[in-house]
This record gives structure tokens, C-alpha cells and sequence, in this order.
């Protein structure tokens, strides 16, 4: 079902005409508003004149995390403030998260773009949506929530948690599709399966699942326990939230990225040049309809490939392979974005421990579980139970502050954590993605 058949099966000159006119826009507004973006331009001698062809978007700068980082939090709006309407943020390498402003104008895009992924999964007015994606600073919950009401579905705001609670009102209020992280999704599935629950009490006939990677693999095991259609939805918060890209039922295989609002490329994360459609690389993102925070190709270090062929459903925004994972050292836990150099700043400087640290992630019941090591320090090699308890706990709260995150803490006999003269090894990955 298309939300919006014109822009949706645009046919690709079309498309691409209008593609310019926006990026040139954008590039106006960010060259006349953002200081960052005027100086790297003027650096590379660029105006905003020059760009007269798509292609051109390969003169334009680059945009990292980092530049968000170093001018949190605000220094990237290209709005003045008093149109900007709402903020979201998201963890970044330190204390201090990324935060996406919105304009009016901008909350409609969004909703927009979340409203044709519902249509990709053919949700309309008749549907009841349960939105189990945390609502708050994270983009998942309100990203969705706006754009089912847009389809003019009944949205079900649960956000995440309370599995319980989140399995009664399926069943008691009839809900068609539920949206959450496919490891929520899983531990739905398993809820029902624990109580031998009757499938057919439920209505539930579709998911619409991301902010994490997920594997064909996980996807069968969902569609089996909650005996539902499961589709992949990708986003993330510099560029707008969830809806960028969505995967259709139709096509079942690669997410159409809505290409009138986000222009993408695919390039080798070393060289900065584009790889050919179907090969594998980095997803670069620039805005062309954003007002509050434009962002120009922005680097999202998520690896995927072009598909080239068109999709049996008629779109003829391009296809993008899910996502297979990413090219920096960013895990996600939970749905929490977690940085290694996270826990380095939460442990440095207590008494007692060393500055050696290694994190090792599994998935246990289908759940993300990180376990934190840490050394201790030399001097510290405390037969004291006493002792070793308090600094156990002084340190699991200093990384749970950070992180944001519970998580398992063993502390480790000094030189235990395998060094190396090159690159450290800060983690061990355990989730297996191919289930
Ligand atoms: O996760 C936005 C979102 C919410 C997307 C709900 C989909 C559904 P961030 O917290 O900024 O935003 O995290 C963005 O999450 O760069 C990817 O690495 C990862 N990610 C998001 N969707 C997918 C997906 C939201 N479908 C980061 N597959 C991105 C794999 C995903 N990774």
C-alpha cells in the first residue's frame, strides 16, 4: 500500500530534478546559517553556486559524530531557535549526547516518511499500532508515534518495557502491528511461547523493527513466535530518527530509501570514493529537506550495499541492503549506543583501578548482556572482601552512570587483560549474527 504513490513511483528523472533543487537549498541554508559548514565549503572552494549537478554532492565536506560532539549543543542549527520546536538526542563518545533539533517543517518530513514505511507494510486507518519503542530523547518511539497518526491508524503509545503488560493490551486492545527493537521482538515472541499462548487470540499480522542490526536469522524466529510479517526500518537521530529507510512487503529484501528527502551514497570508508552498486560500504547521508539540522554527508559508519534492480512493488526510490553492521567501534546494546571510550572515561582516575578494561557482549535469552572487565590496579590486590565489594560496586555505578546501561562487572587480577603493541582489543563481540 503506497502512502503517497506520486512521490513514491516518481519516475527517476523526475526524482533526481527534484533532488538537485532541494540539495541546493540546503547547501544555500547551511552555507548562509552554520559556521562549520561555511568554513569547510570555503576550505575546499566550493560555493554554494557550484553545485549545478547531483555529482556535485562529492565536492561538498563531510559531516562525522564528532563534528556534533564538538559543537553540542546547538552549533550545527541552521534555524533560528525560536522555530525550532523539538529536540532529540542520542548517546555519542562522551557524557554528552547528540542532540537533532526540528522545525515545524521538519516534524511534518518525518512524519511523513515514517507514514510511507507503514504503507510498506501495508498499515493504514484500520490498523491499532503498538509503539514499543522508548519514547523520550531517543527518536524511536515519538518518530513512530507521529507517523502512525499520520496514516490515521490508532496508535498504542506503551513504549518499551513491562513485557507483561505489553502482551495483555495486544491482545486486549486488538493491535495490528507492533514497532520495537526485533530483541524486544524477540522477547515478545518468547512471553507468548512461555505461556503457551494461542497465536490466534492475537491480531497482530505485522513488526516493524530496528535501531539495532538484526540477521535473517532473528527474523524467522520472529516471525514464528508472534506469527506476524517482520520488516526492517532503519534511521538514526543526525539525519532524522527511524524512517529513512524501510524495507516493503512487497519487495521483502533491501529498504527503500526515501530518496526525495535524504540523498545517499555508498562509499569505501578508507578512500572516501563511491563503490559500485551491490558492493558493500559506508551509507553517507545529506538532508536536502531539512531546515532545523541539515546535515551534509554525513558519515554514518553503517555498512551497506545499493541494490540495483527495481523492486517488484512499484517504488522507485533505490534499495539499500540491511544494514550489516558498522565501520567504528560503536555497539549497541539494547538499543543503547555504547562507546568503548565510555567506560575508559567512567573507570580513569578511581583508586584501586587500573586503566585496563575489555568489554565482552553476549546475547542471552535473546537479550544483550555486557560484561565490564576491569583490572585492578597493582597496589590494590585486596584480600579484603570488604574492600573489593565496595570498589565493585563504586565502579559499576560510575560505568552504569555513563552508559546509561546496567551491566556485569569483573574485576580482574593485574596484567590479566591481554595487551598489544598495536591497537587494543576493547571487545569482544559474542552476539552471533547469523542465528
Ligand atoms: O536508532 C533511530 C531508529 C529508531 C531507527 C527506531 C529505527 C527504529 P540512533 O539511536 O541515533 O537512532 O541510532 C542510529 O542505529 O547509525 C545504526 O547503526 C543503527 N540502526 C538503526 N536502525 C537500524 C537497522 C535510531 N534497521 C544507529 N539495522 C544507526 C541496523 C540500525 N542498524
Amino acid at each position: 500500500m503506497y502512502w503517497n504513490k506520486p512521490m513514491e513511483t516518481m519516475p527517476r528523472e523526475n526524482l533526481e530534478r527534484l533532488q538537485l533543487e532541494r540539495l541546493q537549498e540546503t547547501v544555500r541554508r547551511v552555507y548562509q546559517n552554520v559556521p562549520l559548514y561555511r568554513e569547510r565549503m570555503q576550505k575546499l572552494g566550493v560555493a554554494p553556486e557550484d553545485i549545478c549537478s547531483l555529482d556535485d554532492v562529492r565536492r561538498l565536506p563531510f559531516t562525522e559524530k564528532t563534528d556534533l560532539r564538538d559543537n553540542y549543543p546547538y552549533g550545527l542549527f541552521a534555524a533560528p531557535q525560536s522555530e525550532i520546536v523539538r529536540i532529540h538526542a542520542s548517546s555519542g563518545t562522551t557524557g554528552k549526547p547528540i542532540v537533532a533539533g526540528y522545525t515545524a517543517h521538519d516534524l511534518q518530513v518525518w512524519s511523513e516518511a515514517v507514514a510511507r514505511c507503514l504503507g510498506c507494510a501495508d498499515v493504514g486507518r484500520e490498523d491499532t499500532v503498538q509503539v514499543s519503542y522508548g519514547y523520550g530523547l531517543f527518536t524511536g518511539g515519538l518518530g513512530l508515534h507521529y507517523g502512525v497518526e499520520k496514516v490515521g491508524a490508532k496508535v498504542v503509545p506503551t513504549s518499551a518495557g513491562n513485557t507483561h503488560r505489553q502482551l495483555m493490551l495486544m491482545e486486549d486492545l486488538g493491535s495490528t502491528a507492533v514497532a520495537c527493537t526485533p530483541s524486544y521482538a524477540l522477547m515478545l515472541g518468547e512471553g507468548l511461547r512461555d505461556a503457551h499462548f494461542d497465536l490466534s487470540r492475537l491480531k497482530l499480522r505485522v513488526g516493524i523493527f530496528g535501531a539495532e542490526p538484526w540477521t535473517e536469522g532473528m527474523r524467522d524466529e520472529i516471525e514464528k513466535l508472534l506469527g506476524i510479517k517482520a520488516l526492517d526500518i532503519y534511521g538514526l537521530t543526525e539525519t532524522i530518527g527511524p524512517g529513512v529507510a524501510m524495507e516493503c512487503l512487497e519487495g521483502h529484501s533491501g529498504l527503500h530509501m526515501w530518496e526525495d528527502h535524504f540523498m545517499f551514497e555508498v562509499l569505501n570508508p578508507d578512500s572516501g570514493e563511491p563503490v559500485p552498486d551491490g558492493e558493500y560500504g559506508e551509507l553517507v547521508i545529506t538532508t536536502i529537506t531539512k531546515e532545523g539540522m541539515p546535515t551534509l554527508r554525513y558519515r554514518t559508519h553503517d555498512l551497506t550495499a545499493v541494490i540495483p534492480e527495481p523492486c517488484p512493488c512499484g517504488r522507485t526510490h533505490r534499495r539499500i541492503r540491511r544494514l550489516r553492521g558498522r565501520t567504528d567501534d560503536m555497539l549497541i546494546i539494547r538499543g543503547v549506543n555504547v562507546f568503548p571510550s565510555q567506560v575508559e572515561a567512567a573507570i580513569v582516575g578511581i583508586p584501586g583501578i587500573a586503566p585496563r578494561y575489555l568489554l565482552v557482549v553476549d546475547r542471552v535469552n535473546n537479550l544483550d548482556v555486557l560484561e565490564v572487565q576491569v583490572e585492578l590496579a597493582p597496589e590494590l590486590v585486596s584480600d579484603e572482601v570488604r574492600a573489593v565489594e565496595d570498589l565493585q560496586r563504586s565502579v559499576s555505578r560510575a560505568i552504569e552512570q555513563v552508559l546509561g546501561l546496567s551491566v556485569k562487572l569483573r574485576l580482574m587480577n593485574p596484567g590479566s587483560i591481554e595487551r598489544s603493541e598495536g591497537k587494543s582489543k576493547r571487545v569482544v563481540d559474542n552476539r552471533s549474527l547469523i542465528r
